[in-house]
Parts: structure tokens; sequence; C-alpha cells
């Protein structure tokens, strides 16, 4: 039985917030990952704005400040140089590309969902953020569907993109990557954290090949897109963005602007979703591009769809049976599945983030039930384990880096019980 003490978890999720803060901007964690990544970004963002709805767009807006010319967000802002961290900005290679030193990808696109949550808390506190982030947020939207969208739906042209680094989702089209002349290199994050919940070195040697490649290449979309070695449609980027896409449209109706381009991006976007449909198991997953084929994969990606507007009675059914079978869901790989390890980061364990999007979007979609089941885990798990970055679904075991922001940024935004019920 879970003993909770809301008031001390609330206090305690500040603490770790404001300890991560680094003037307008927030570490995912201190050590292991001493930069601002983007989609931790947003969800630090909206923590924050439960306490500091000021400091809340602060993050956001120092989030866009790294805004490429061509629209991009990337997916870190290296603001202060720091050794702890490989591959640091001398490696990417992109320092002069955008206006602060960063990588060349992006990550899900989950920003627009926050920042219209963020700008409902106070409208009149956010009219000009929003009206400042509005074409920002827009040009990053154009830039996924001009250079990550195919049939409709979002591809990953780097593991790191979707942010689940190491899913195996990527196996089949990362076993085709042949990371030759990548080099010696040492990695940090197997000195802060154990080796047996990070990625193995023949992930790594392909993740860096790929920044290497595009390093070669100025990170200019263009000519990367002429012949791409990895490639592959991702419920999490299609599903995010799609969402992000809904919510858009609705901060443009308020700000009195056009929403025709946004429209047609949902309506694609809608329809490619129906393609991440898994014909043989009926459940969405990712296709590898470079094959065409499902992967075939259960992932917590997969209970999305929800969260995209999409209804789906099978996705249903598997998330039913994975509250049957797993005391702390929703596994980032099913525990069914013979690739599924509980402590490697994207292949096995829970992650705190990934259920609040499946949560929101279960409420949204009107199944309370299913959602307030999902927030009861989550909720168990932060209460029994801590703010981790990432957890064991069977054991609870927490992995991973500690003191996570985004875990405790959810916690105070929809776990906790001082958010009220779905
Ligand atoms: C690479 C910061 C990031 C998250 C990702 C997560 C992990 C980085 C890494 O940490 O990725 O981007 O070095 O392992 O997979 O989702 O944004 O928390």
């Amino acid at each position: 039985m879970t003993k909770l003490d809301p008031i001390a978890l609330d206090e305690q999720a500040r603490a770790i917030l404001r300890a991560n803060d680094r003037g307008g901007y927030t570490v995912p964690t201190a050590g292991l990952y001493p930069y601002q990544w983007n989609w931790d970004s947003a969800f630090a963002a909206w923590g924050f704005a439960t306490f500091d709805v000021t400091r809340a767009w602060d993050e956001v807006e120092t989030l866009f400040s790294g805004q490429w010319p061509n629209g991009m967000v990337p997916h870190i802002l290296f603001h202060r140089p720091d050794p702890g961290y490989f591959p640091g900005p001398d490696v990417w290679g992109a320092e002069d590309v955008g206006p602060v030193p960063s990588s060349g990808i992006s990550q899900p696109a989950v920003a627009a969902t926050f920042i219209r949550a963020i700008w409902e808390k106070d409208r009149a506190a956010g009219a000009a953020h929003l009206k400042t982030l509005f074409p920002k947020i827009k040009a990053w939207h154009r830039w996924f569907m001009e250079w990550r969208e195919q049939d409709g739906m979002i591809f990953v042209s780097h593991p790191w993109e979707a942010g689940r680094d190491n899913c195996a989702d990527w196996d089949s089209a990362m076993a085709r990557l042949d990371p030759v002349g990548v080099g010696e290199y040492t990695r940090r994050d197997t000195s802060h954290v154990n080796p047996a919940m990070r990625p193995t070195k023949a992930d790594y040697d392909r993740y860096i090949w790929l920044v290497q490649r595009g390093r070669r290449m100025g990170w200019d979309e263009a000519q990367m897109a002429v012949d791409r070695p990895f490639r592959v449609a991702d419920p999490t980027l299609s599903f995010i963005l799609l969402r992000a896409n809904r919510d858009l449209a609705v901060m443009a109706d308020a700000l009195g602007e056009d929403r025709r381009e946004i429209d047609e991006w949902t309506a694609r976007l809608e329809a490619g979703a129906a393609r991440l449909k898994n014909p043989e198991t009926g459940i969405f997953d990712a296709i590898d591009l470079g094959d065409g084929r499902h992967t075939g994969h259960v992932t917590s990606a997969s209970f999305l769809c929800w969260y995209a507007g999409v209804e789906d009675a099978k996705t249903l059914a598997a998330l039913e049976k994975c509250f049957e079978t797993t005391r702390y869901g929703v596994p980032s790989l099913s525990v069914q599945s013979p690739e599924f390890d509980g402590m490697r980061y994207w292949r096995g364990p829970t992650w705190a983030i990934i259920n609040t999007l499946i949560g929101l979007g279960l409420a949204d979609m009107g199944h309370h039930g299913h959602a307030e089941r999902v927030r009861q885990m989550t909720r168990a798990l932060i209460a029994d384990h801590g703010f981790a970055e990432y957890f064991h679904p069977q054991t609870g075991d927490p992995a991973g880096g500690g003191t996570f922001t985004w875990t405790a940024a959810v916690w105070l935004a929809w776990a906790s019980p001082s958010q009220g019920e779905n």
C-alpha cells in the first residue's frame, strides 16, 4: 500500500525544479544531462506553471531562442559548455547554424500543447508571450511537415529525435547501418549511470555515426534528405505533432490568425495515423521506411493514439491487458516481448512523462476510468520510488538519473493528488 504524503511530495517536486534551474532553462538532471533538452523543457515549463507562471514562460522562450533559421527547434541547446556530456557541441559541429550552439536534430513537439496549458492558466498574463511564440511554433511544425513527413507520418532521422533512444522500434533500421569509420570516443553517460540501464556500444556507434554524417553535410536538410540511411515512421513524433497542431489551431483562433495551413497538416497526419496501425496486430507501431515493414512492437508510444484524438478499441483492450500484467505500467516495451529488458532505458522501463501523455489523451477522449488508472499507477510509482528518470515496470525500481525534472514536473501538473480527478 502506497504511503503518500502529497504535501511533502509536491514540495519535493518543486525543490527539484528549482535545483535543476540554471536561469531561464532547466537541466533534466544534474551531471548526466547538463544542458537544455527540448521536450524536457516543455514538461518543465508545465510543471513550473503550477507555482510560477512567469518562470514557465521563461523556460519556453529560452527553448525557442535556439530555433534555427529553417524553423527547427533543436533537441539540445548547449548554453554553457560542460565536459560531463557526450556528444557535446564540438561533436555536433552545429555551432554556427542556429543562434545558440545546439544539436542538429529535433525532438517530439509537445511544446505547443503545454504552451496552450500555461496560457490557459492566465490568459491575460500569457497574451503577449503567446503572440510572440505563435509564429515560432508554427514555423517549427512546418519544418516537421517539410522535412520529417512521409504519407502523413512523421519519421525519425536519428533515434534521439523520437526521444526514445534505444527503443526496439529502431532495431531493424539500426541493424542496416554500418558505422564504419566512426572512430574512438569516450561516452560520459556510463560514468554517471549503470551501463546496464543505458544503450549499448553498438547503439552509440550508430548514434555517433549519424551525427558525423549530419555534420559533414552541414546539417543541410535538403542534402541529408537525398538518401537518408535511417528513417522510421514513428508513433511518438506523429501522434504528438498531430495533437500539437490541434492545440496550435485553438491558439490561432484566439489570436485571430489564419489556421488553414495548420488544419491541412492535421488532416494529413490523421490519414498517416491510420497507416501506423499494424494490420496484423491491430496496434499502432512504427514503420521502418527502409523496407516499408511495421516493426510489430507494442510500446508505450502505441498508446498515444488518444492523445492525438484517435480512438481505437483494440488499443484500449491492449491497455487493459497491460493493467492486468504490469504493476507499474505503461512499459516502454511490452513485458510479453522477447526483447523486454525492464531496466534498460526505452526497452522496457516505465517513463512517467509518457504515462502523462497517455493519461491526458484518455481523459480527453472520455475514457476517464482508464485515465485515472494510469494516473494512479504513476502516482504510486513516484510516491513509492521517487523522482527517477525511469522505472522498472514490475518492481518499480528507479533507474537512470535521479531527481529528474520531467518526473517532478508531471507530478506537479498531473500525477499529484493536488491536481484533482480526471
Ligand atoms: C539524448 C534528456 C533526454 C531525453 C530523452 C532521453 C535521453 C539523451 C541521452 O535524455 O536522451 O537525447 O543522452 O540519452 O532518451 O528522451 O529528452 O532527459
